[in-house]
């Protein structure tokens, strides 16, 4: 005989004979917000005020267990009950309390079952203690009650590293009881019958010893030294596990305190709430609401670097692919680098031969064209040249099937006018790709002046089947990132050809978050494909440009950077050093210009770099060109190297102020009035206050 009684909107208690079962059910993931916390209590009061109950099991209904605490409630005036005081009342339940989660139990949500009697997990079960990817620690006893579950090395190991774990990992470590198969609700009512027939042990987990585990400790010291010094978050973390052994009223006191402080006064926390939030943002565009064009078998013209790492990432995702070379020796090397990339996959652990094999199965390399006859989308993913766009594009619009998709991966070039050649530009699409394109996140979704919204929509569902972040971009040249990557790359050679030095420039950057400056990544790139560009856009350069010939010189020496063994730096087997030829060519250059070397400090050379990114993506942001500043900061974060910490250019811009942005570029146009232009929506932010957080929530 069961009733049920509807606590709240979010939580039911169900009576089952002497089990009292607790369900929660807030889509989309249950994040513990103030509903559930609040009729997380009513429930447990409830139960232990029921004399027939003699157990209590918490489950959750949908997709998956507690995901976390809800993140929309951060920023705003907590509300009660909090977290940990909702767990500790679950924990002084008189009467035991199981849980059995599913899905993903993250976070606050794993924090709850920690706090519950007893575990058991549902088969599929995955557990983990994210905090540290949102600039947090866990802040609802997970550092106190995790090491009398799990010992302190699996608790720092979760906390600082945020990776899920599979539920029977956790059960082998003590932190679930065991895993059972089945629904929820069937799990937790079998669980808490065990309880009664004593088959289930329950432990106060509180009241558990905890072991010092010194060498742990010392290992996340190290690491967290080394791998994460930006984040103010993980020090903390280590503070809270090593006071775990405390009294835990102390230890749970000081984690939240840590929370809090965290959570209202690091840049890095709202930094990496922002980008958190970004990789979701960027999917709400105009044409989300179009049925996006089924897509099962794809085209991939060009078996260079891009086209083979396109390739790759759409084999990856399940699609069959046929690549198209314009010669067999062409085709051969496509298909090798293809398979190296597969091969590469599976050696690091992120594949299987199976799946390799797989996906080898739906790759089909060819030279000729007219397969391309039955595919649903192409991507065209050759030379930067319009011509040779123009004649492919021509030829697809004559061979593809009515409905297919026909897409360019160029990176800067005008879509409309790739479009133009054809009598299908509603079907014309850009997807640029970053390279390694089987490895980066970022997708830029170029939407053209035709473009049909369900070809957008097609675009965006293909980034996320490809496990892509999809960013709408308009067209110029460019799109979004590496139009502001044109300009405020230049800036670094403003600053150095005015005295800083390329090292001082890339250290002072590095140490700023990047994980390379500007210099080492040129360098890794190939000088030359930025000389070619420079070429390329020379008759168009207006006069009043400041243009620094460094670059120009270094390569006309055959110094293009890695693949020479020397560009800006030397790369001699493994050492990195500055290259002398280089410095010498940045001293004649100084001194044709008559250029006295000025000292520049580090900070300097952050606030023009990030002031001059800033200040270009304002003019996209206002341009329409990016539909919200936070698409900006995903495109930064997802494909250009951004420090995560600090949460893209334009949030990092919210938290220098529109003000103080304005005042730099006013004097730095004192030397370059050209370069150095207040953008028009910047002087209004700075007139009015607003902030760019303000203008995500507008879009
Ligand atoms: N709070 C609020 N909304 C959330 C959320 C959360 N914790 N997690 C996801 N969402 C929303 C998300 O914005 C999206 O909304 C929808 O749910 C589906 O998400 C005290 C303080 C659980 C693995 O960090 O990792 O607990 O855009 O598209 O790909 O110690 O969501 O559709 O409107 O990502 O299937 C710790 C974060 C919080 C987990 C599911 N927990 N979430 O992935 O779906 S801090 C996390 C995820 C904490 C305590 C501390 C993933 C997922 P919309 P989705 P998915």
């Amino acid at each position: 005989m069961s009733d049920t009684q509807q606590i709240n909107d979010v939580i039911s208690l169900e009576r089952v004979g002497e089990i009292a079962l607790i369900c929660i059910d807030n889509p989309p993931v249950n994040a513990s917000a103030q509903p559930v916390r609040e009729g997380l209590i009513a429930a447990v009061e409830a139960a232990n005020a029921d004399d027939a109950v003699k157990v209590l099991a918490i489950y959750a209904a949908g997709r998956t267990f507690v995901a976390g605490a809800d993140i929309r409630e951060f920023g705003k005036p907590p509300l009660t009950p909090s977290l940990p005081d909702t767990i500790n009342t679950i924990e002084a339940s008189a009467k035991p309390v199981i849980s059995a989660p599913h899905g993903t139990a993250l976070g606050g949500g794993l924090e709850i079952c920690m706090g519950t009697h007893a575990r058991v997990g549902v088969k599929g079960l995955r557990v983990g203690l994210p905090e540290i990817n949102l600039g947090l620690l866990p802040g609802a006893g997970g550092t106190q009650r995790g090491p009398r579950l799990m010992g302190m090395k699996n608790t720092l190991d979760m906390s600082l590293t945020g990776k899920m774990v599979p539920g029977e990992t956790a059960a082998d470590w003590g932190l679930i009881d065991r895993i059972d198969e089945g629904e929820p609700r069937d799990v937790a009512l079998k669980a808490a019958q065990d309880v009664l027939d004593g088959t289930l042990k329950t432990r106060v987990t509180s009241e558990l010893p905890v072991e010092v585990d010194q060498e742990a400790l010392d290992d996340a010291r190290a690491m967290v030294a080394k791998k994460m010094p930006f984040l103010a978050s993980a020090p903390k973390v280590i503070e809270a596990v090593e006071r775990s052994t405390g009294d835990v009223k102390e230890g749970m006191a000081f984690e939240r305190e840590c929370f809090m402080d965290l959570l209202q006064n690091a840049a890095s926390t709202r930094g990496m709430i922002h980008a958190f939030f970004s990789e979701r943002a960027v999917a709400k565009v105009p044409e989300a609401g179009a049925t996006p064009r089924e897509i099962k078998k794809i085209g991939v013209i060009g078996g260079g670097t891009m086209g083979s790492g396109i390739a790759t990432s759409a084999l990856n995702s399940g699609l069959d692919v046929r690549m198209i070379e314009i010669s067999d020796e062409a085709l051969q090397r496509g298909i090798s680098t293809v398979t190296k990339n597969l091969e590469g996959a599976v050696k690091r652990g992120k594949s299987t031969q199976e799946k390799m094999e797989a996906a080898l199965a739906r790759f089909t390399p060819t030279t000729n064209m007219d397969d391309l006859g039955d595919v649903d989308l192409v991507i065209e993913a050759v030379f930067e040249d319009m011509d040779v766009k123009k004649d492919i594009f021509t030829n697809l619009d004559r061979i593809c099937k009515e409905g297919a998709i026909l897409a360019s991966n160029t990176s800067y070039l005008d879509v409309n006018e790739i479009a133009s050649v054809t009598k299908r530009p509603e079907d014309v699409i850009g997807l640029h790709f970053f390279s390694p394109a089987h490895i980066m996140r970022l997708l830029e979704v170029v939407v053209a002046n035709k473009t049909a919204p369900e070809v957008v929509a097609t675009g965006f569902a293909l980034a996320k089947k490809m496990k892509k972040i999809g960013v709408r971009a308009g067209v110029c040249d460019g799109f979004i990132g590496n139009r502001i990557l044109a300009y405020y790359g230049k800036t670094a050679g403003y600053l150095m050809e005015d005295g800083a030095s390329p090292e001082q420039i890339d250290t002072a950057l590095e140490n700023f978050g990047f994980a390379m400056g500007p210099f080492k990544v040129g360098d890794l790139a190939g000088l030359d494909i930025g000389w070619a560009n420079r070429k390329r856009m020379a008759p168009n350069r207006p006069n009043e440009e400041r243009y620094v010939r460094i670059h120009d010189k270094i390569c006309e020496e055959g110094m293009y950077g890695r693949k020479t063994g020397k560009g800006f730096y030397i790369y001699d087997e493994g050492d990195i050093r500055p290259n002398p030829e280089a410095l010498k060519i940045i001293d004649d250059e100084r001194a044709a210009k008559g250029i006295t070397p000025k000292d520049f400090s580090d900070q300097d050379i952050v606030d023009r770099y990030m002031t001059a990114m800033i200040s270009e993506a304002a003019r996209v942001v206002e341009e329409g060109i990016a539909l919200r500043p936070i698409d900006v900061d995903a495109v930064f974060l997802f494909g250009y190297g951004f420090p995560r910490f600090r949460g893209g250019p334009l949030k990092y811009a919210d938290e220098i102020g529109a003000k103080e942005i304005v005042r730099r570029i006013e004097e730095y146009a004192k030397d370059d009035s050209y370069y150095w232009k207040v953008p028009a929506i910047l002087a209004r932010m700075a007139e009015d206050g607003t902030t760019f957080e303000d203008l995500n929530k507008e879009g």
